[in-house]
């Protein structure tokens, strides 16, 4: 059986030291083994950015995308072979700005995969511009006096789409991110876990200290009920989006792949696609 240590492969990561993806990268692979998967069980996809480099960095099929495109790739991986547990990955730029109509999309439409953002709020791999998750009056180099666009409340929009499994963490709980992406993995439908993972060379306002200082663990509000999508988004709305746990699932509601007629049990990359001569001939004559 595989431990985290065969999820690691010989890259060395080459993010600046202190930044937040170093957890993610560990609770994936911590994840992984912990749901008794084999490196070759998994795929990691990721977009462009500094957290975009996730996927070369754990030993898994993986695919370094497009900005803003892990999502379409990842669903067409987890189409074309179910047997395969799918995560895609990238930042808070990636799925937020450039790929957030594939983000809503991708919610509602709910095929089986694992959403992981690294939430910095900030663009970090092009060196500091607001992103759409920086607070307004955040000052970046592209906003000197202060951005005049607000924040958008991620975890809100995503229950207002119909997500079935909606989650926050932080890069400082190791413990509590590890096992929200094993719930995610197991989930059967779209998960999304948002990560807030500290930009250390460009955001020096939202910063491990000001994350500790804010967020609140629903694990610390009595009675919180994460089957209640109502409760989940009174929550949020009170916190300033500022939660970390499980805020919302929905294990009711079956996923694409179980809603999607004539969709195969057998994994269609291990389907036998090939047609004899009569079978040819018959699709043949069903377009003439
Ligand atoms: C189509 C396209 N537009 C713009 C860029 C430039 N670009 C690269 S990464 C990035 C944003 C990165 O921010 P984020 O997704 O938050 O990731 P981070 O670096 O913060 O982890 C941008 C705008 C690009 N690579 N491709
Ligand atoms: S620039 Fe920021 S997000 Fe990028 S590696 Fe460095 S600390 Fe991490
Ligand atoms: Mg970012």
């Amino acid at each position: 059986m595989a431990t985290f240590k065969d999820f690691r492969n010989s890259v060395k990561p080459n993010w600046c030291p202190g930044c937040g993806d170093f957890s993610v990268q560990a609770a994936i692979q911590r994840a992984a083994a912990n749901i008794e998967l084999e490196p070759e069980d998994l795929a990691v996809v990721s977009g462009i950015g500094c957290s975009g480099r996730i996927s070369g960095y754990i030993n898994s099929y993986g695919l370094h995308g497009i900005h803003g495109r892990s999502l379409p790739i990842a669903q067409g991986v987890k189409m074309a072979n179910r047997d395969l547990k799918v995560i895609a990955s990238g930042g808070d730029g990636d799925g937020f700005a450039i790929g957030m109509g594939h983000t809503i999309h991708a919610i509602r439409r709910n095929i089986d995969i694992t959403y992981i953002v690294m939430d910095n709020q900030i663009y970090g791999l092009t060196k500091g511009q607001t992103s759409p998750r920086s607070e307004l009056g955040f000052k970046t180099k592209s906003t000197p006096e202060g951005s005049v666009e607000s924040s958008i409340s991620i975890m809100e929009t995503a229950l207002t789409a119909g997500a079935t499994f909606v989650a926050q963490s932080f890069s400082s709980d190791l413990k509590e991110l590890t096992s929200l992406i094993e719930q995610g993995l197991q989930h059967e439908g779209f998960s999304l876990i948002n990560v807030f993972s500290p930009c250390v060379t460009y955001n020096k306002v939202n910063t491990y200290d000001w994350f500790k200082e804010h967020l609140v663990s629903l694990s610390d509000i009595e009675g919180y009920d994460a089957h209640n999508r109502m409760i989940a988004m009174q929550t949020l709305m009170e916190n300033n989006g500022l939660v970390k746990g499980l805020i919302y699932q929905n294990k009711e509601k079956k996923s694409y792949q179980d809603l999607a007629h004539g969709y195969s049990e057998t994994a269609l990359s291990k389907a036998d696609l090939s047609l004899d001569n009569k079978q040819f001939e018959e699709l043949i004559s069903e377009f003439m």
